[in-house]
């Protein structure tokens, strides 16, 4: 059975097209366009029902939240493809750990600039010039203790490539790309180090481009 993402031009469902790809799990795509209001159809309702990318449908199993998704697979196929949840408990932990900090301190900042910087006219709604300079700052803080801790250890959590590095990819694509502020990675010595490593994996290259 082919796994269905339906995304998938956005960056939440890219995070879950790039750990399919490294898991090696065949699937295909359902296009939904946000622009014009698809999300919000009864029908993509049904499967979703805040209306928010990406969904996954796996035979008569329906999953929504990309980080649930990246989990379970990662769970499911642990065998499989990459090992992207760590070998020992230890390692385990802190994969989780620094999952929940991309989730909960580094996303939230990042994703406001994507919005205000990038998607703000198209989904109508006023540029705040004061939201994009504390959004900002609190990504530069956050960013000086990914600093640090990558200055002491290849990846996140330990030195192997996990979901915690994966789950990264595809906002901070657009912090480099679209949203103009490459230099807040660049400056950071091993932050740049850590990007490049990750953002030419093989997997991402092939899900950046689709
Ligand atoms: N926490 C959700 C967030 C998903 C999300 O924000 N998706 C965006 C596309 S990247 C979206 O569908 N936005 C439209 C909406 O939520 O109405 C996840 O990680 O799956």
């Amino acid at each position: 059975m082919v796994v269905k993402v339906y995304g998938p031009d956005y960056a939440s469902p890219k995070r879950v097209m790039v750990c399919l790809l490294e898991k090696e799990i065949e699937f295909e795509t359902v296009p939904v366009d946000l622009i014009t209001g698809e999300n919000r159809s009864p029908e993509f309702m049904k499967l979703q029902p805040f209306g928010s990318l990406p969904v996954i449908q796996d035979g008569d199993y329906t999953l929504f939240e990309s980080r649930a998704i990246i989990r379970y697979y990662a769970e499911k196929y642990k065998s499989q493809g990459t090992n992207l949840l760590g070998k020992t408990i230890e390692d385990q932990g802190l994969v989780q750990q620094w999952l929940e900090v991309e989730a909960h301190n580094y996303h939230p900042p990042l994703n406001n600039l994507v919005l205000h910087i990038l998607f703000s006219s198209v989904l109508g709604f006023r540029r705040d010039e004061q939201v994009i300079k504390e959004s900002e700052e609190k990504l530069g803080k956050v960013l000086d203790v990914y600093e640090d801790r990558l200055s002491k250890s290849r990846y996140l959590a330990g030195d192997f490539f996990s979901l915690a590095d994966l789950s990264h990819l595809p906002f901070t694509s657009y912090l480099v790309g679209g949203v103009g502020k490459e230099y807040m990675i660049k400056e950071r010595k091993h932050v740049s180090g850590w990007w490049d490593e990750i953002s030419s994996r093989p997997s991402w290259q092939k899900t950046d481009f689709k």
